[in-house]
């Protein structure tokens, strides 16, 4: 079975690649397909746009679709950046210019009061059915600095919690292991062995 990766980010394929390793089953991207344009995330839910990415990019390769939504809830902000997470510092900003944005914010905050929860939602869109989805969920907190080289985005700044590292300060596989997106993943890789199953 073939199934496409609805992202452009190189970090979600590396991550979503490595826990999807099943025999069988080959994971083509964006990349395979040229001249797609990009799928607007306008809804105001992660669930909207997770559906919409994978639902837009099925409809157009005619193949079973992945999509992942991902935001980042801080308690102390009422659940922002959440749904916003990727244009939290503006449109075109970086990723140092998000972390540097919510280092800001939440500068006079104590320990107790940096509580976030780190929310991914994949959708799964098999051509002609309806969409479905599921989700992961991790709780951590937003440390005072950034710390840690490895992962993306809001890694160096998310402390998951149990532990005393960033996301930046983890192997892959480990994140992986943990994560809002591993865990979204391993219900994900569920429904996938059964789709597999039913071919
Ligand atoms: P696609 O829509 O093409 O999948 P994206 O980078 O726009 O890629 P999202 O809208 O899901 O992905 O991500 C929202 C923001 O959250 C964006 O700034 C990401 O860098 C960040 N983000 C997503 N997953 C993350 C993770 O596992 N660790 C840290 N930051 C993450």
């Amino acid at each position: 079975m073939e199934i496409v990766l609805a992202t452009r980010n190189r970090n979600k394929v590396k991550e979503i690649s490595e826990k999807l390793k099943i025999p069988e089953l080959s994971i083509l991207n964006l990349d395979n397909f040229k001249n797609f344009p990009e799928v607007i995330e306008d809804r105001r839910t992660l669930e909207g746009n997770a559906v919409k990415k994978a639902s837009e990019i099925s409809s157009r390769t005619k193949h079973i679709t992945l999509a992942d939504d991902t935001g980042l809830e801080v308690d102390i902000l009422n659940g922002a950046p959440g749904v916003y997470s990727a244009r939290f510092a503006g449109e075109g900003c970086t990723y140092q210019d998000n972390n540097i944005k919510l280092l800001k914010l939440l500068s006079n905050a104590p320990k107790s009061k940096r509580g976030a929860l780190f929310r991914t939602v994949v959708a799964i869109k098999v051509p002609g059915k309806k969409a479905i989805t599921v989700e992961g969920r991790c709780r951590g907190r937003i440390d005072v600095k950034l710390s840690g080289t490895k992962g993306f985005g809001y890694d160096p700044v998310f402390i998951p919690s149990g532990y005393k590292k960033s996301y930046a300060g983890m192997s892959l596989s480990f994140k992986n292991k943990i994560s809002h997106r591993g865990k979204a993943l391993d219900k994900a890789k569920k429904l996938l062995l059964k789709l597999m199953k039913e071919k």
